[in-house]
């Protein structure tokens, strides 16, 4: 009845190659889908990812000019707005990636520089995988503080906008709150109480995900600030979400922000390809981090609890 469940994390080997679209399938409406060259570098990084065994470093990759050429243009709209509207613990360890050379605007981070430097604060890793898996998959990957991550870069044509999540979300919009300790074990909570879930309870996971880990803001000294990636890599919205004026010649309403509350959040729906008409704005990634493993431990139906134990990397249950 229990569906199966990874309990050690070499396990997450077995889910890591279930992506939905084969991990570089591009649909007709994608940037790049007339693209044969681009298509080509696709299945060659998804090939990559597919090989990739716990235990090994995520896998080198040669960027071409072109694809550091995107990845300057996003760096270089992307900094200034999250100076202005990222959390402090995100412009933080930015900072200290920048200061490692973890993240360079000249050259694209390698996956495997960017795991090791968030492995060294909270023991999270990230490794590769080719495409989109299920909310299951996904999620039972960060209860062994594993974050399942893309390699490949955005079609250069719309350097702004991907229709899937790439390595600029990833290592811009992602990476960096996972070495805030706070965040890494909301991260996990959510993970750990994925394990063995109903599709049901899945379901609200992934909806607290997509509404913290995605599109969470947090108050700071009175101010609405950002932690989560989909809107610390987006330009226009990361502006639309947090700027307490609406931006020049937006006819953009107001987007509404409530507390966070995930027994409330779980039951949203929300739309995935225009801006959030709510965001859940946290008092702080504290705050959000003990009302999440509150609602993960009373407002699931799950009959076990699983914990992580550390040193053995494995998940025990009781
Ligand atoms: N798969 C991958 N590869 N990256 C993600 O960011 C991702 C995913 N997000 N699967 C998941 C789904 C998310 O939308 C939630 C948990 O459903
Ligand atoms: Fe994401």
């Amino acid at each position: 009845l229990v569906p199966w469940f990874p309990l050690h994390v070499s396990e997450l080997d077995a889910i890591a190659t279930r992506t939905l679209d084969a991990g570089a399938e591009l649909k007709s409406d994608h940037p790049g889908f007339h693209d044969a060259t681009y298509r080509q570098r696709r299945q060659m990084i998804a090939s990559l990812a597919n090989q990739h065994k716990h235990g090994s470093l995520p896998p080198l990759l040669e960027y071409t000019e072109e694809e550091i050429a995107t990845w300057r243009t996003v760096y270089d709209n992307l900094e200034p707005m999250t100076n202005k509207f990222a959390c402090r613990q995100y412009l933080d360890i930015v900072a200290e990636m920048r200061s490692e050379g973890v993240v360079t605007r000249d050259r694209i981070p390698q996956q495997r520089d960017v795991s090791a430097f968030l492995e060294e604060k909270t023991g999270f890793t990230v490794r590769p995988v080719a495409g989109l898996l299920s909310s299951r998959d996904f999620l039972n990957g960060l209860a062994f503080r594993t974050f399942f991550s893309t390699q490949y870069m955005r079609h250069h044509s719309l350097p702004l906008y991907t229709p899937e999540p790439d390595l600029c979300h990833e290592i811009i919009g992602h990476a960096p709150m996972f070495a805030d300790p706070d965040f890494a074990d909301f991260s996990q909570a959510i993970g750990l109480a994925s394990l063995g879930a109903s599709e049901e309870d899945v379901k609200r996971l992934a909806t607290c995900y997509w509404f913290s880990v995605e599109f969470g803001l947090c108050r700071e000294e009175g101010e609405v600030k950002a932690y989560g990636a989909g809107l610390l890599s987006s330009f226009g919205e990361l502006e639309y979400a947090c700027s307490p004026t609406r931006p020049a010649g937006g006819k953009l309403e107001a987007p509404a922000i409530e507390a966070w509350d995930p027994w409330v959040a779980a039951h949203r729906s929300y739309p995935i390809t225009e801006y959030q008409p709510t965001y859940f704005c946290a008092e702080s990634l504290q705050e959000a981090k003990e009302r999440m493993r509150d609602f993960c431990e009373q407002g699931l139906k799950r009959p076990f609890h699983a914990r992580f134990h550390e040193l053995s990397q494995s998940v025990w249950v009781d």
